[in-house]
Formats: C-alpha cells, sequence, structure tokens
C-alpha cells in the first residue's frame, strides 16, 4: 500500500505543467497586501505613463469596447501554489501600447494600483501575447478580491507580478523595484528558474 501510494505522489509531481517546487491548487486562494479597494466604474480610468504623466488614457467603458481576449493560463503564486487552466478575458497590453509612443530607452515598466501596491515588469514581458488588462474570470466580471474591476494578467511570471486592481503602467527608463520586489521578491520572477527572492 505505501508503496502505491509513494508512486502515485511521484507520478504527480513530475507533472510536466508544474514549475519547479510549486504543487497543484484546485481553489482560488486570495492573496492581498492589504484591505480590497473598491472604485466606482463612473470614475474609474486605467492609463499608460511615462514621465510627464498620461499618454493615454481609458475610461471603463473605453476599455471594455476594445476586443478583448479569452485566455486560459496556468497561474504559479510564489507562495508554490499552482492552478492550472484559469481563463480569463481582457484587452492585451500590446492594443494598449499600440495606442502610446514609447521611447526605446522605455524598457521597463511599474504597475501602480488602488490601494498603493506597485509591481515591476520589463516591458518585454507586457509585449507579444504575454499580458493583459483582465476584467472577467471564469465568465464572469472579475471579483473585487481577486482584483476587479480589473487586474493586470502576466501569468508567466510569478502571480505577484499579476497587480489587482491595477490603475497605471507606468513606463520607465530604468528598473524601479515595486512593493514585493523591496521586500526581497525576485525583479524579475520566472517561475521556471525559480526566480522566487533577491539572489535566485
Ligand atoms: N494590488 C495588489 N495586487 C496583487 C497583490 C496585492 O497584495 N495587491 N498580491 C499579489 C500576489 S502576491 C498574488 S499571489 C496575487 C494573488 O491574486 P489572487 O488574490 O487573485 O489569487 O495577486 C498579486 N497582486
Ligand atoms: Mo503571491
Amino acid at each position: 500500500m505505501a508503496i502505491v501510494s509513494r508512486g502515485f505522489r511521484g507520478r504527480r509531481t513530475a507533472d510536466p505543467r508544474l514549475p519547479p517546487g510549486q504543487y497543484l491548487e484546485h481553489g482560488f486562494p486570495v492573496l492581498s497586501a492589504g484591505p480590497t479597494p473598491r472604485t466606482d466604474l463612473a470614475t474609474w480610468t486605467f492609463s499608460i505613463d511615462g514621465p510627464q504623466g498620461p499618454r493615454a488614457t481609458w475610461t471603463w467603458d473605453e476599455l471594455t469596447a476594445l476586443p478583448a481576449e479569452d485566455v486560459v493560463r496556468d497561474i504559479h503564486c510564489v507562495t508554490k501554489w499552482t492552478k492550472l487552466d484559469t481563463s480569463w478575458r481582457g484587452v492585451s497590453l500590446d492594443r494598449l501600447l499600440d495606442a502610446v509612443e514609447v521611447d526605446p530607452a522605455e524598457q521597463y515598466a511599474l504597475a501602480h494600483c488602488d490601494g498603493g501596491y506597485t509591481t515591476n515588469v520589463p516591458l518585454a514581458d507586457l509585449r507579444d501575447g504575454k499580458a493583459w488588462i483582465a476584467y472577467q474570470y471564469d465568465g464572469a466580471p472579475l471579483a473585487p478580491e481577486h482584483g476587479g474591476p480589473a487586474r493586470l494578467l502576466v501569468p508567466h511570471l510569478y502571480f505577484w507580478k499579476s497587480a489587482k486592481w491595477v490603475r497605471r503602467i507606468e513606463l520607465l527608463t530604468s528598473d524601479e523595484w515595486g512593493f514585493w520586489e523591496r521586500l526581497g521578491y525576485h525583479e524579475h520572477g520566472d517561475p521556471w528558474k525559480e526566480q522566487r527572492y533577491w539572489g535566485d
């Protein structure tokens, strides 16, 4: 009996969709560093900013009128849970970045959220079909505790990069750490390279 169950466990941890050190989670844990902010959709905006302020701003109606994409992706939290096949609807960052002029020297981005959370992502990780401003999860409006009305979704990086309640993406010419990065989390956060903390 013991040998049989060890065999099963061994086969599960060998799941090729699990990055190193991760386990499968079937629920959807909520991880927030503070209270869930509430923003009235009538005044909500999302913007892409440069050093001089907003280069493009979308209201809720404008953002949700843009062509959206349905994406199914695995998500990986640095606390070691991985959830497979999560389904989202949102606007590709490619489409939003197309609306602004980006200086070639601006290779970094810092996401800013209601509530003050921030996280940095290299601009290249937001391009080429890798990131979205997501406003639906599993066919329903994104729940406030999971980042509704809208969150950044960057599923190929650890999930702390997927900033909930995102309101601005600031383009930068040098990398600037966000909330968790200043507290010791990795500046990039690739789960397949196990970039969890400083020095990984
Ligand atoms: N604004 C904001 N975004 C955030 C966080 C946060 O505390 N505030 N936590 C991050 C972390 S550490 C994780 S793992 C995911 C959790 O998303 P979930 O609560 O939808 O599972 O959100 C990320 N985005
Ligand atoms: Mo996390």
